[in-house]
């Protein structure tokens, strides 16, 4: 055995402890100690069952993730494990709790029985790591639930509660005692009656058991909904051989598991499962730092984004009380919400006394006197420097003392923000991202005076709230908004150039861009992107460039908001953009009023380096200034925010696969063809530093 694996007598049980903190995952060692622990009771005839459980929080939450880099890594040993445990003479049995994931329910699944704890959550989330369950859950799965449940849950990722299991087959009995105790009580009951193994691998998935086309149509499915991701289509691959014998099927499943645990896809989705975790933690900050109580909240602001925000602490059960200046406001804006609560029930997907529920939580209020009491207040009024500086003053008179002010800016000073205040040390900024109920992320912007325990308490109410929360000093458009600012630059030139907005947004969608970015603006609205400039304009933060967004502006002063009013870059029929021809006019006319001259020669390779490469260089300033703490927390930012690519795992990934000096090489190329009198293609002095080394952003650390 090893320190992570025990077997202990119990009578005439075997118990065998896994216990490999924080969540029992398959390391290597704990494979060894597994193997180890087979052959003591294979040997030890007196032994009348085995009982596995996990010691801790978890049984155990899958294979070890940071082991598949490793050069000898094979899935071989844990697999031949699991079969030698499943051909075991005398019963084994899984006493599960926590989460069953991956490899812990690929083990669970090669034991004859299981029982567990009513609270248990199972699933095979390998999906989200761009790989497939390659310890023989493709196999064993379907022929326990069947194929289209099967083949439902590996390619969703998506968990299960302990009832669902237990139902489908998956666990044979639920009981509220502690691991050990509801494996004991279990096992003592099942050799009560005698009961011996019983395994997986020998029953059979019935051929007819799904339409004779249900792999091709699960195929062209994946093919169309995940094109970037591989597993997607081996996913189903690994199902369909469940078909076949057992071994035949684990073959399959073994070579497709190898072919993507080495992909590119893989890899990258790897690094950001580790760089989200990366992410929660903030350098500097005293481990035993006390947390600010947060049992209430109070949201300025009943618009779009305030509304969205509300409805992130209703569902988590904060009351939370959203304000706004006129009844009417209020009532479009707790309208709005209750809208988005029905939707998500007609889809089944919440019940209507969980949409009244959450709606309970939000209490109204037209007088700003509400918020007094609470414990976090977050400001969500217009992006207007003069207007925000109004309302944190106000803020910080009347919030109770201790209460965190937090400003949902998407681009100004916090610092600025938190000084009107008048009590800078309990502010913070929270960019929450549109709509606020769905994005994933939250920026949280670390002012110069935020309080240690500030900044921690919110980092940690962002997990309640279920968000990917990454630390942002205090600079124009933080982490996500200033990369996103160069992006917008170089996307309108573009445009002055004679690129349509469908070739600009289509050449970065192929890369895999959830969206392009003149189908985001349009969305978030011109309007919104159009004041953001000229506030920032008004900073004197502007190059001194007449044409620098001109287009946004333009559409801007035409009234062109975007989808809300049918035209911004595109024209819409209903929520389909459609090719404008006005849009390539303004485009043409601004051109010529800025002389930039017109080319009908820009590629979709020039469109990518010019949209990515600004974005990189401007990540790699963002580094050097100590304003993200950290390369992966950039590439969480805009996977999480901007829908960019997982499969290319973030900007500053990205350019690592692409290499440094080559970016390096097309950014001072641009220089010379596009000009540089604004710095626009200037190398920031990381990148060149590091390019001229050959070496790696993502491995950079501040000195
Ligand atoms: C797999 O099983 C493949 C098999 O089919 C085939 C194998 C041959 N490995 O998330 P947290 C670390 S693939 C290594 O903050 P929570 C994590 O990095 C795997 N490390 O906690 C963090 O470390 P640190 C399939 C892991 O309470 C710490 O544990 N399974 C693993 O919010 C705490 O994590 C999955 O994909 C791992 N598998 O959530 C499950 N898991 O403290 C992935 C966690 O140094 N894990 N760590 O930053 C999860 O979804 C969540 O961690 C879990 C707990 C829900 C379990």
């Amino acid at each position: 055995m090893t320190s992570t694996v025990t077997l202990n007598r119990h009578g005439d049980i075997a118990l065998l402890c896994i216990d490999n903190p924080p969540v029992n995952a398959l390391s290597p060692a704990v494979v060894d100690g597994l193997i180890a622990a087979v052959d003591a009771f294979e040997a030890d005839r007196d032994y009348k069952a085995l009982l596995l459980y996990g010691e801790g929080r978890t049984f155990v939450a899958g294979g070890d993730i940071t082991a598949f880099d490793l050069p000898d890594f094979s899935a071989r040993p844990l697999n031949r494990m699991l079969n030698r445990l499943e051909s075991l003479d005398r019963p084994v049995v899984a006493s599960l709790h926590g989460t069953v994931l991956g490899g812990g329910l690929e083990l669970a699944l090669a034991c004859h029985w299981r029982v567990a704890h009513p609270k248990t959550q199972f699933g095979f989330p390998e999906v989200k790591l761009g790989i497939l369950p390659g310890s023989l859950g493709t196999q064993r799965l379907p022929r326990v639930v069947g194929i289209e449940m099967a083949l439902d849950l590996i390619s969703s990722g998506r968990p299960v509660d302990a009832v669902t299991a237990a139902k489908a087959g998956v666990v044979d009995e639920l009981r509220e005692e502690s691991p050990l105790e509801a494996g004991l009580a279990f096992v003592e009951a099942l050799l009560a009656r005698g009961a011996g193994p019983r395994r997986i691998s020998e029953r059979n998935v019935p051929a007819d058991s799904v339409p004779a086309d249900f792999f091709d149509r699960a195929l062209a499915q994946a093919r169309r909904a995940k094109p970037f991701h591989p597993s997607a289509r081996a996913i189903v691959l690994a199902v369909q051989a469940s078909l076949r014998p057992f071994a035949e099927g684990e073959a399959e499943e073994a070579k497709l598991f190898e072919q993507l645990r080495t992909s590119p896809e893989s890899k990258a989705m790897r690094h950001l499962f580790f760089a989200e975790r990366q992410a929660a933690r903030i350098p500097g900050l005293p481990k035993d730092v006390e947390l600010r109580p947060v049992r209430s909240v109070g949201v300025l602001g009943a618009g779009t984004m305030g509304g969205g925000i509300a409805m992130n602490f209703a569902n988590a059960g904060i009351p939370t009380t959203l304000v706004d200046t006129t009844q009417e406001a209020l009532d479009r804006g707790l309208g709005i919400i209750r809208r988005n609560y029905e939707a998500t029930a007609a889809k089944g997907r919440m019940t209507t006394e969980q949409v009244e529920q959450r709606m309970g939580l939000i209490h109204g209020a037209i007088v700003d006197g509400a918020l007094a009491d609470c414990d976090l207040v977050i400001e969500a009024v217009f992006e207007n420097m003069d207007l925000k500086k109004k309302v944190c003053a106000r803020l910080g008179a009347l919030c109770r003392p201790g209460a965190i002010i937090a400003t949902n800016t998407s681009t100004l000073d916090v610092d600025v923000l938190a000084e009107a205040t008048g009590r800078p040390a309990d502010v913070v900024g929270m960019h929450f991202f549109s709509p606020a109920n769905v994005m994933r992320l939250l920026e949280v912007v670390r002012g110069a005076k935020t309080a240690p325990e500030v900044l921690a308490t919110v980092m940690q109410l962002a997990r309640t709230i279920r968000k990917v929360a990454v630390v942002s000093g205090v600079c124009y458009g933080f982490i996500g908004n200033r990369m996103a600012e160069v992006y917008m630059r170089e996307a309108e030139f573009l445009m002055m150039e004679g690129a349509s907005p469908a070739q600009i947004d289509g050449a970065v969608e192929a890369l895999g861009m959830a969206m392009g970015p003149c189908r985001m603006l349009d969305m978030a609205g011109i309007d919104v992107g159009a004041k953001t400039v000229i506030e920032y304009g008004k900073t004197g933060g502007l190059p001194p460039d007449d044409s620098y967004r001109a287009v946004v502006r333009r559409m801007f002063e035409l009234g062109r908001f975007g989808q809300k009013t049918g035209a911004g870059y595109y024209r819409y029929d209903g929520r389909k953009p459609v090719a404008d021809p006005e849009t390539a006019r303004i485009a043409k006319e601004l051109a010529a009023q800025h002389g930039i001259a017109q080319r009908s020669d820009i590629g979709a390779e020039e469109i990518v380096e010019r949209l990515m490469y600004p974005l990189i260089n401007e990540g790699a300033r963002i580094l050097e200034e100590g304003i993200a703490y950290r390369p992966g927390d950039i590439d969480m930012v805009w996977t999480a925010g901007y829908g960019f690519p997982d499969h290319q795992g973030g900007p500053i990934y990205l350019a690592d696969t692409i290499g440094l000096p080559v970016i390096a090489e097309r950014l001072a190329h641009y220089a010379k063809a596009r000009g540089n009198a604004f710095g626009y293609w200037t190398v920031s002095p990381l990148l060149a530093s590091l390019a001229a080394q050959n070496k790696r952003l993502s491995d950079w650390t501040p000195a």
